[in-house]
C-alpha cells in the first residue's frame, strides 16, 4: 500500500523531510529518482519513519532466472598482520590480506564463483553464511567437503539464491579461525524488476567483530620469562599454546567494525534528510545492542529476509546476535555529530579504555536551507 507513495525529496533540505506525495509508477520519485523533488507544502509534513515504504527482495519473492552472469573471485587465506587499531597489531588469519574479506557483491540470478586459496599452516574452508546453496558447496568439513589442505584450492560455483545481506566466513576450526579474521560481507542486490527498487542515499556496511590481543609488552614478557627456563622444549610448547589460546578465550578486549577499532573507524559522512542503510553484520561470539543516538531507525530485514511493513519496528537499539545480520535504515534528521554504538558499554573500550570500540560517528551535514 505504500509502495506507490512518493517519500522523495529528503536531501538537502531544511526539515525533515519525507515529502509524501502520490507519484505512481514515477521514475523520478522515491524509487527511482530525483534528490528535492517534493513540493513545499508536502516538504513540511514530515513522513513518520514507519512508513517510509521499504521493498528489499528476498527469498519470499520468486526465484528469478539465471541472469547469466558469471561473478568470479579468488579469496586467498593467509596469515596476516593486521593492525586493529594504531599501534595494536594482531597475527590475523585474513582473505586477501584484509579483514573482513573483500566485499563481494552479486545480484540474485548470478552465478557466483569463488577459488578458495589456502596459504595458512592449517586446513580451511568457506561456508556461505545465510546463502541458499547446493549442498556440496556449503563449505562445512567434514559433512559436505573435505577440509582444504594448505596449498591446496577449492572452487566453490552455485547460482546465488536471494537478494539479501550475508557473510561468508571460514567454518574449520571456527571459533580460532573466526577470531583471527576469515570472514568477510556478501551483499546481494535484487535483481532489476524482481521487487520495486528501493532508493537509498547512503548505505554503509557494519561488520562487527571482536579481538582478545595482548595488552601492549605482555606478550613480550611472557616471552622473556620463559626465555631463562631450562627445558626449552616445553617452553616452545607452552609458549605456542599460550599464542593459539589468546584468540581461542572469550575475554576480548578489542572490538571492531569492518576490522577497526574506534578511533579508526572512518566516520560516516551524510547530509541532513538523506535516507541511510545500513547492513548490520555480526560475526563476533556476543551479542552487540546497537544504540543509534538523535534518531530513530526502522528494521526493515533479518539475515537477508525482508520484514513486511508490519513487522517493520522502529526502535533506537538493536541487539545483533552472534551469526546474525539486519538491515536498518533512518532518516539523518538534524545535523550534528552523532554516534551509533554498541551499548555493551566494554565493547566501546580498547583494552578497557573508553572510547573505542564499537563506536560509529556519524557526521551529519546541514541541509542548505537550515
Ligand atoms: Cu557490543
Amino acid at each position: 500500500m505504500f509502495s506507490k507513495t512518493k517519500v522523495r525529496g529528503v536531501g538537502r533540505v531544511a526539515v525533515v523531510v519525507l515529502a509524501a506525495a502520490i507519484a505512481v509508477g514515477d521514475p523520478g520519485g522515491w524509487f527511482g529518482g530525483q534528490p528535492g523533488s517534493g513540493s513545499a507544502a508536502a516538504q513540511a509534513e514530515a513522513v513518520p519513519l514507519a512508513e517510509i515504504p521499504i521493498a528489499l527482495g528476498g527469498s519470499r519473492t520468486p526465484l528469478p532466472p539465471p541472469t547469466g552472469q558469471l561473478r568470479e573471485y579468488e579469496l586467498v587465506a593467509a596469515p596476516t598482520r593486521w593492525e586493529v587499531l594504531p599501534g595494536v597489531v594482531a597475527d590475523a588469519y585474513a582473505y586477501n590480506n584484509q579483514t573482513p574479506g573483500p566485499e563481494i557483491r552479486v545480484t540474485e540470478g548470478d552465478t557466483l564463483r569463488v577459488t578458495l586459496r589456502n596459504e595458512l599452516n592449517e586446513p580451511t574452508s568457506i561456508h556461505w553464511h545465510g546463502l541458499h546453496v547446493p549442498n556440496s558447496m556449503d563449505g562445512v568439513p567434514p559433512f559436505t567437503q573435505e577440509a582444504v589442505a594448505p596449498g591446496a584450492s577449492f572452487t566453490y560455483e552455485f547460482q546465488v539464491s536471494h537478494a539479501g545481506t550475508f557473510m561468508y566466513h571460514s567454518h574449520v576450526d571456527a571459533a580460532e579461525q573466526i577470531d583471527r579474521g576469515l570472514y568477510g560481507p556478501l551483499i546481494v542486490e535484487p535483481r532489476p524488476g524482481a521487487v520495486e527498487p528501493t532508493r537509498f542515499d547512503r548505505e554503509f556496511t557494519m561488520m562487527l567483530s571482536a579481538w582478545n590481543l595482548p595488552q601492549a609488552g605482555e606478550g613480550a614478557d611472557e616471552m622473556e620469562g620463559m626465555e631463562g627456563m631450562e627445558d626449552t622444549a616445553a617452553t616452545d610448547e607452552e609458549a605456542d599454546e599460550q599464542s593459539e589460546s589468546l584468540s581461542m578465550e572469550m575475554d576480548y578486549n578489542y572490538f571492531a567494525i569492518n576490522g577497526k577499532a574506534f578511533p579508526a573507524t572512518p566516520s560516516w559522512n551524510v547530509d541532513q534528510g538523506d535516507l541511510v542503510r545500513v547492513r548490520l553484520i555480526n560475526i563476533s561470539n556476543l551479542v552487540h545492542p546497537m544504540h543509534l543516538h538523535g534518531q530513530d531507525f526502522k528494521v526493515v530485514a533479518k539475515d537477508g529476509e525482508p520484514w513486511s511493513p508490519e513487522q517493520q519496528l522502529v526502535m533506537n537499539t538493536l541487539s545483533v546476535g552472534a551469526g546474525e545480520t539486519y538491515d536498518i535504515v533512518f532518516v539523518a534528521e538534524s545535523p550534528g555529530t552523532w554516534v551509533f554504538h554498541c551499548h555493551e558499554l566494554h565493547h566501546t573500550e580498547n583494552d578497557g579504555v573508553e572510547p573505542g570500540g564499537l563506536i560509529q560517528v556519524i557526521e551529519t551535514a546541514a541541509s542548505a536551507g537550515s
